[in-house]
């Protein structure tokens, strides 16, 4: 693909006014994959602020959203094959839902139920990392694994802007260059690491720290999901080919708190938030379906009648969860149980006894 001849400049084949722009990656852009892409975007907005309302009612410990960020992570997943395997950080809400994550899977982890709702070996999808690039090596050497079993695989990492400070990612990318893993590292640049704007935390930015590494790489449009989907397509091919590990950075905006434990209005403008507001990744297709008038009879209305189920789905399955047993953590931290730990699942059942003497 042509890359713009700015390297600043992200690659966008949707403007914000939901104009094509001349399609110079080979996209062969159709109404069906359009609504495809689209209807994602839309289940996964859904899910998104299901899940956050469901939060806020007390019904889940915390939730990451992924507003805004619904272009980066459609464009990229449905540019895979189901058989690629992917590790995702915390917020790739959009991934699990391509992959066929129930949502009563999706909210286990949240809710506390269980460390991970889904098989990550039936999905091919990782579980969910907190641990900012701790999946990074994992993925890098999973690639590894894959380039000696002599597939075609191709593994994919998600990540954001702080990550990719940490050490572990930049091991990371530095052993897939030099063994040439077949891994594409996908950079959601969100401007923020919670509070710390992306400015502040790097002088070089990532698609072009990369380089250094000797992975190829890509800046794109985040919110332009066509982009997304045509630079990753073209990446995936390009790593699938045995050419070696790609980065993609994909420029968006965290539209909301980084989990439900922040408040943004302590660090960032409104004005600012306003700005990203406009180029809104939903949005920005549906001008270009309006446009076009690429809307089948009636299939907008189903789909919104397909997000009210999935909302609906949410809230059945968060009350169908039993109670949860904080004990339970101590039998999970290593998988053989050592004297420490028995001593401190005995200390934490002495302080729960505690309270319901009190209680009493
Ligand atoms: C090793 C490590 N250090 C610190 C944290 C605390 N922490 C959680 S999320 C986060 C910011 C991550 O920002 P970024 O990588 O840009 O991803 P985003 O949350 O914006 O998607 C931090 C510092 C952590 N989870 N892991």
């Amino acid at each position: 693909m042509e890359q713009p001849a700015n390297p600043a400049d992200p690659v966008r084949l949707l403007e914000p006014d939901g104009t094509l722009r001349d399609d110079p990656s080979g996209l062969d852009v159709t109404p069906e994959l359009v609504r495809d892409l689209y209807r994602w975007m839309r289940l996964t907005r859904r899910l998104d602020t299901e899940a956050f309302s469901l939060q806020r009612h007390g019904e889940l410990g915390l939730w990451a959203p992924s507003l805004g960020q619904e272009a980066a992570q459609v464009g990229s997943i449905t540019a895979l094959r189901p058989t690629d395997h992917v590790f995702p950080s915390y917020r790739e809400h959009a991934a699990a839902l391509v992959r066929g994550v129930t949502p009563a899977q999706m909210l286990e982890q949240w809710r506390g139920v269980s460390g991970c709702g889904w098989d990550p070996a039936a999905l091919h999808l990782h579980a969910y990392t907190v641990v900012l690039a701790a999946h990074l090596p994992h993925a890098t050497g999973y690639a590894m694994g894959v380039q000696r079993d002599g597939t075609d695989e191709v593994v994919t990492a998600y990540f954001g802007d702080g990550a990719s400070s940490q050490g572990d990612a930049n091991e990371a990318f530095n052993w897939a260059a030099a063994c040439n893993a077949p891994v594409l590292f996908f950079a959601q640049n969100n401007q923020y690491a919670i509070s710390t704007p992306t400015r502040l935390q790097m002088r070089t930015p990532m698609h072009r720290r990369a380089r250094g590494f000797g992975l190829e790489s890509y800046l794109v449009d985040g919110n332009d999901v066509l982009a997304v989907h045509a630079v990753t397509r073209e990446a995936v091919a390009h790593i699938r080919s045995g050419a070696g590990p790609v980065l993609i950075e994909a420029l968006t905006y965290r539209a909301g708190p980084h989990t439900s434990s922040d408040d943004p209005t302590r660090y960032r403008d409104q004005a600012e938030a306003d700005a990203w507001l406009a180029r809104d990744p939903v949005a920005r297709v549906e001008k270009l379906l309006d446009a076009r008038n690429w809307w089948e009879p009636g299939w907008r209305e189903a789909l919104d009648q397909e997000c009210d189920r999935l909302g609906a789905e949410l809230r059945s399955a968060v009350q169908a969860f039993g109670p949860v047993e904080l004990g339970d953590l101590f039998d999970t931290v290593l998988s053989t149980r050592t004297d420490l730990l028995n001593a401190q699942k005995a200390d934490y059942g002495d302080f729960v006894a505690g309270f319901e003497e009190v209680a009493s």
